[in-house]
C-alpha cells in the first residue's frame, strides 16, 4: 500500500505592499509548472458570511470594536482549517496569503494586549514556513499614499512592522525573513529554493498545530 506524502504549509506575512501577494502567486505558479499539486488561499478568505463581515469592516462600510473583528479574523480561518486540513492530507500543498500572524500584528498594533490577540490562534494547523516580508518603515514613507482600507496608513502599518518582528523573533524556528526591498526575481529564487526543500522534508511528517 503506498502511504499519501503530504503537502506543505506555506504562509507569506509581511506588510500591506511588501510584495506578499506577487510572491506567493510566483511560488504557486512555479510549483504548479513542476506537476506538484498546490493550491493559494488568502486570509481574510471573503466569501463567506463571516468573511463578509469582515470585507465591510476593512473597507470602511461596518465599525465593529477591535476585539470583535479581532475574533471574526480568527473564526474566519477556524471555519477554514478542516479543508484545509483535507488538502494537506492528501498531498496537496498550499500557499496561502496571510494567517494568524497578520491577526496578531494588526490587532496589537491597535493595543489589544499580544497574548490576548494569540490565544484563540492555539490549536489551528501549524505552518512548515513562513516567509516574512520585511520592509523598513522608510520603505513605507515612500511608497507615498496607501489605498482606501482601514489599514493602509503609514503610522500604522509601521506599528504592524514591529509586531511581525516580534513575531519573527518568537517562532524563527520556521519563519524566513527577507528584505522585501530586493527585486522581486532575486526573491523568488530565494523563496523557491527553500520551498522546494521544504516540500521534501515535510512530506513525512504530521501536521502540528499552533501552541
Ligand atoms: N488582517 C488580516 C487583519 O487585521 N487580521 C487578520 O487576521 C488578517 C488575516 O486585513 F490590512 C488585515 C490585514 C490587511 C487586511 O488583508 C486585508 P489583504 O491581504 O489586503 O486582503
Amino acid at each position: 500500500m503506498s502511504v499519501v506524502k503530504r503537502g506543505a504549509f506555506i504562509v507569506f506575512e509581511g506588510c500591506d505592499r511588501s510584495g506578499k501577494t506577487t510572491q506567493s502567486r510566483l511560488l504557486a505558479e512555479l510549483l504548479k509548472s513542476k506537476g506538484i499539486a498546490t493550491v493559494s488561499m488568502n486570509f481574510p478568505e471573503r466569501s463567506s458570511s463571516i468573511g463578509q463581515v469582515i470585507n465591510s469592516y476593512l473597507t470602511n462600510s461596518k465599525d465593529l470594536p477591535d476585539e470583535v473583528i479581532h475574533l471574526m479574523f480568527s473564526a474566519n480561518r477556524w471555519e477554514h482549517m478542516n479543508q484545509i486540513k483535507q488538502q494537506l492530507l492528501k498531498g496537496t500543498t498550499l500557499i496561502v496569503d496571510r494567517y494568524s500572524y497578520s491577526g496578531v500584528a494588526y490587532s496589537a498594533a491597535k493595543g489589544l494586549d499580544f497574548d490576548w490577540c494569540y490565544a484563540p490562534e492555539k490549536g489551528l494547523l501549524k505552518p512548515d514556513a513562513v516567509f516574512y516580508l520585511k520592509t523598513s518603515v522608510d520603505s513605507l514613507t515612500n511608497r507615498g499614499q496607501y489605498g482606501e482600507e482601514r489599514y493602509e496608513k503609514v503610522e500604522f502599518q509601521s506599528r504592524v512592522a514591529q509586531v511581525f518582528d516580534r513575531i519573527c523573533y518568537r517562532e524563527a524556528s520556521y519563519w524566513h525573513q527577507f528584505d522585501a526591498s530586493q527585486s522581486a526575481e532575486d526573491l523568488h529564487s530565494r523563496i523557491t529554493s527553500i520551498a522546494e526543500d521544504l516540500l521534501q522534508k515535510v512530506e513525512a511528517q504530521p501536521l502540528d498545530t499552533l501552541s
